[in-house]
């Protein structure tokens, strides 16, 4: 799990792998700060991604994971 404000409104975004060392990337954002309600945009799947982090570069935001399932490392960028 990471965070990060992906879409720069000042709320953080919280990046989860499901289940645990599962097979889906997913980016959680709050939609109602009174209910903790959130959506979820999914980044990947059948991947099984192992371990992600989050950085920035120049402004832009990239999740790297280690995609076990598949042996790959990927870097994901975030279009906003
Ligand atoms: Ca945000």
């Amino acid at each position: 799990m990471a965070f990060a404000d992906f879409d720069n409104d000042g709320e953080l975004e919280m990046l989860t792998i499901s289940p645990f060392h599962g097979e889906k990337i997913s980016i959680f954002k709050k939609t109602d700060a009174e209910k903790l309600t959130f959506t979820a945009d999914l980044l990947d799947s059948d991947v099984g991604p192992a371990n992600v982090l989050h950085y920035t570069n120049n402004g832009e935001d990239y999740i790297l994971s280690a995609n076990r399932e598949i042996d790959e490392i990927a870097l994901y960028k975030v279009e906003k």
